[in-house]
């Protein structure tokens, strides 16, 4: 059995990875840290405050609970990334190298997300392909590159089992995700239950890949899962689930809430970001070397996530 720790496990992702992944491999083999503590992780298996950056610590808590996979969930997403760009560096790399070396001294194998972010202005638009031109413009996107290259890395170089996906924007109804240039995809849905109305920040028109969670919790699980002789690439693989503009996400939620209103806002910042990178993702790779296959599409997606949301509205939970 797999003996897990998943850093940044406080996030979007980590807060339901690690209810998943407890209930695969058992709550005791999934240890969760963030760097504040969350109460509700500690409920059902092990959790620890942890500060990635602090690589004794990290290495401490690798050792005593001898751990062999890493789920590396620390970020500081794109957006916000912009606003101080030296700290999204020295977060998300900062995370990555400590993760990458403790890995190496403990055989561990990593997982951790790259991005849509990745590509920029030069890579082909629509269904970018795997491999390809990539010179992103965020600090973000910097990280992301830079990211998938030290762990193809510390692959060749150390034999590090490391894997990673290239996600799409995640949506999702546990916890809210912060400083994306894709949140308004997760933010619409509250706004629509919530007020009946949502300002949105990225212009009508921009098409961006999305996937939701239950998918991108399977991708996390599938690719740790495959077998490595069938694994030509291995960080960094496209995966997406949908493409959809907020003209297109904003008629598909009218559907079900015919009053909702939405009129624009253009956020600068996200606009720029968005527009850098592609409206759609080719993920053949990821489907032929192992298995790749989403669920879900945007109809039953907007149909589940108004379903969650109105639930928990109605239990005075919003
Ligand atoms: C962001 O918008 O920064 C993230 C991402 C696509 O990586 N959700």
């Amino acid at each position: 059995m797999k003996k897990i720790l998943i850093i940044g496990a406080g996030g979007q992702i980590g807060s339901e990875l690690t209810v998943y992944l407890r209930k695969l491999y058992g709550n005791t083999n999934v240890v969760a840290t963030d760097v504040r503590e969350c109460k509700a992780l500690g409920e059902t298996g092990p959790f620890a405050v942890l500060n990635a950056l602090d690589a004794h610590s990290f290495a401490y808590t690798v050792n005593k609970y001898k751990i062999d996979t890493i789920f590396n969930l620390v970020a500081l997403l794109s957006a916000v990334g912009e606003k101080d760009p030296q700290l999204a560096w020295n977060i998300n790399i900062g995370a990555l190298m400590n993760s990458l070396d403790v890995a190496r001294q403990y055989q561990c194998a990593v997982f951790t997300p790259s991005s849509i972010g990745a590509f920029g202005p030069s890579s082909p638009k629509d269904h970018t392909p795997q491999d390809t031109l990539m010179q992103p413009t965020t600090i973000y996107g910097v990280c992301k590159v830079t990211g998938e290259l030290l762990s193809n890395y510390y692959y060749l170089k150390y034999g590090v089992d490391t894997r990673s996906v290239r996600f799409p924007g995640i949506i999702s109804n546990v916890t809210l995700p912060g400083g994306g240039t894709t949140d308004y995809a997760v933010e619409i849905f509250y706004a629509a239950v919530k007020h009946g109305r949502f300002t949105c920040p990225i212009p009508q028109d921009v098409f961006m890949d999305m996937i939701y969670m239950p998918d991108a919790l399977n991708a996390c699980v599938e690719l740790m899962e495959a077998d490595p002789a069938r694994l030509v690439h291995r960080n960094g693989f496209n995966i997406t689930a949908m493409s959809f503009s907020p003209e297109i996400i904003y008629k598909e939620i009218k559907k079900h809430l015919p009053d909702f209103k939405m009129d624009y806002k253009i956020d600068p910042v996200k606009e720029a970001i968005a527009r850098s990178w592609p409206n759609s993702l080719d993920d053949t790779c990821a489907r032929d070397e192992w298995g790749w296959k989403p669920s879900w599409q945007l109809p039953e997606m907007v149909t589940d996530m108004l379903k969650c949301i109105r639930r928990r509205k109605e239990e005075g939970k919003l």
